[in-house]
């Protein structure tokens, strides 16, 4: 482990056994749900109205109470309120809100200096991280990476550099994908409400094809990934194709798990046409499915992989690493930006990985998705609403049908999550129907309130039924 720790670029060591207040992200933040007021309460209200005031009505909330602190697995409320947290920030805080090496990490690279910009004058920060994405990412290659500051950033970046690889222009994504919403990942991205809708033109050589999903077209691996390549053969060639970008299981989309050798069947086509292979890892990655990526669920080997969110712990951080000859494609300066890679940020990525494993969260993943998964398929048996129980480790979700049907209920989707958000749990929906509940608790969540959070959205299914 000493070694391990050396490698991640430790000045000191400040790895500390996991004890209760370090699981819980911090002494002093009481890992239990308590609601004082109603939910939102009179403050979060207050702020609320100043909120729509002075801020964009084009950027939307979920669930409006105002957050005074937040730690392992709950978010405090500036009405005292503490909530049990389903979402992680859309899966960020895998390693529990300010974690404690997170924090450390940022507090001792906060005083020593903020910014001075890679590009210019570097620093072994953003080295560190580089050589860490290289050892944890898929595959035993040779790698590189580059660092930015979103996922969306990186997505944009990945096709560059695929395009810069290959000579070529087309890039194939998937239905229901989500890769962000910067023009070129707009383009990416399927749905157009929220993500797109009045903001065109989008970029162009963007070709959409099916996605692997089970519940709807019980297709196998292989069929459905042959349907996919098929489309691409006769509408695109190819001989044209620069990139195929995929999330290995799709996260804004519906959480869809493609059917077992649907991956592996894309990759081969890839390695075959000379086409990048690009996983989008930015919502799966960093232990959140119970392995460090997803696609090492099948032994995917990936030639690009984007990261963001769980890499830092919340600090906004984002990559992409790859095989090293197709990472130098782009010419010297043709890569960049002001802050990628900002040091702050790539403490907080120190911290963050250091905590997954020290911890050995991707562990910790598997055993919420156990709990998750047996308890979700016992409320499937009592509430015929939910048609499908799907995920991988600590992102699992449900989607909610026409009983007796395959047909999306957004409504009750909608309603069920608000009687969460009423009883202090903070559940996400998703999906191209909005019809899917999912569930990303912070792996450091203790056991009492994962417990208690599915017993809220068991009788939450009650309460609207
Ligand atoms: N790729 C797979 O999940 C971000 C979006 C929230 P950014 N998903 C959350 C919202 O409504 O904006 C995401 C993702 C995958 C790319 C992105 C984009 O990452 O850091 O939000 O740019």
């Amino acid at each position: 482990m000493a070694q391990e720790l050396f490698a991640l670029g430790f000045r000191h060591s400040i790895v500390v056994p996991m004890t209760d207040s370090t699981a819980s992200g911090g002494p002093s933040l009481p890992q239990e749900r308590r609601l004082v007021t109603s939910i939102p309460g009179p403050r979060s209200q207050a702020l609320l109205e100043r909120r729509t005031a002075s801020v964009a009505a084009g950027v939307g909330i979920t669930l409006p109470v105002f957050v005074e602190r937040a730690g392992g697995g709950v978010i405090a409320d500036v009405d005292g309120n503490s909530l049990i947290d389903f979402g992680s920030g859309i899966a960020v805080v895998g390693v529990g809100n300010a974690a404690e090496a997170v924090v450390a990490r940022v507090q001792e690279q906060v005083a020593r200096f903020t910014h001075t910009c890679f590009m210019v004058t570097p620093y072994d920060v953003y080295v560190d991280v580089c050589e860490a994405l290289g050892r944890l990412t898929p595959g035993h290659h040779e790698k590189k990476s580059a660092l930015f500051n979103s996922g969306a950033e990186a997505v944009e970046n990945a096709v560059k550099i695929s395009r810069s690889h290959t000579g070529r222009q087309a890039v194939v994504v998937f239905d229901h994908g989500y890769h962000g919403r910067t023009n070129l990942t707009m383009a990416l991205t399927a749905k157009n409400m929220p993500y797109k809708h009045g903001f065109g033109p989008f970029a162009p050589e963007v070709y959409r094809v099916p996605m692997s999903y089970p519940f709807h077209d019980g297709l196998e691996g292989a069929a459905a990934a042959q349907r996919a390549i098929d489309l691409i053969d006769k509408q695109v060639g190819a001989a044209n194709v620069a990139c195929v970008v995929i999330e290995p299981i799709q996260g804004e989309g519906g959480f869809i798990v493609p059917a077992p050798g649907f991956l592996p069947a894309l990759a081969d086509w890839c390695r075959q046409t000379g086409a990048v292979f690009v996983a989008d890892e930015i919502q799966t990655g960093f232990c959140r499915t119970g392995d460090w990526f997803a696609c090492d669920d099948e032994n995917v080997v990936p030639d690009l992989v984007t990261t963001a969110k769980g890499i830092a712990g919340g600090l906004p951080l984002a990559a992409v690493t790859g095989r090293a000859e197709i990472m130098d494609a782009p010419h010297v300066g043709g890569l960049g930006g002001t802050y990628g890679g900002n040091p702050v940020a790539c403490a907080a990525a120190l911290g963050a990985i250091e905590t997954m494993q020290t911890h050995d969260l991707a562990a910790r993943a598997r055993s919420i998705g156990e709990v998750m998964r047996s308890r979700l398929t016992e409320m499937a048996d009592r509430h015929d609403v939910i048609g499908d129980v799907r995920g991988r480790g600590a992102m699992m979700a449900i989607e909610l049908v026409r009983p007796g049907t395959r047909e999306p209920d957004a409504a009750v989707t909608g309603a069920v999550a608000r009687a969460c958000h009423a009883e202090g749990l903070v559940v996400l929906t998703c999906g191209t129907y909005g019809n899917v509940l999912r569930f990303l608790p912070p792996l450091v969540m203790p056991d009492h309130l994962l417990d208690e959070g599915l017993t809220i959205l068991d009788k939450a299914f009650a309460s609207t039924s």
